[in-house]
């Protein structure tokens, strides 16, 4: 019988987002000593000892680097890991992050 049909005119887009990338940022405080810096970015963001000692450099000199990128709920962990290893062993040492502009 007269069955009505009814297309949809508006086009589905399957949207896949990326997600917002977050930096890890060390920075630089008088107190922590460099080779813990080193040991510190060695162990949680697997760097080797001349990409460690790079960016601990920089935030020594300029106040601050950017460690490495990661997804939100990555960058906050490692930044937490980072700052509780070296509040282990009474140093001020600070990660923070950010979002990517
Ligand atoms: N400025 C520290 C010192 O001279 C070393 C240091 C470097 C500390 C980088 C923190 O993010 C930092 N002992």
């Amino acid at each position: 019988m007269g069955e009505i049909v009814t297309v949809p005119k508006t086009k589905v887009r399957l949207k896949t987002e990326r997600p917002k990338l977050h930096k890890v940022i060390l920075v630089n405080d008088d107190y922590t000593p460099r080779e813990f810096v080193v040991l510190v970015l060695k162990a949680v963001f697997r760097m080797n000892e001349s990409q460690s000692n790079q960016v601990m450099l920089t935030a020594h000199q300029r106040g601050s680097c950017v460690v490495a990128v990661f997804t939100k709920d990555v960058a906050e962990s490692k930044a937490t890991e980072a700052t509780d290893l070296g509040r282990s062993q009474n140093y001020p040492l600070l990660f923070t992050t950010e979002p990517e502009q």
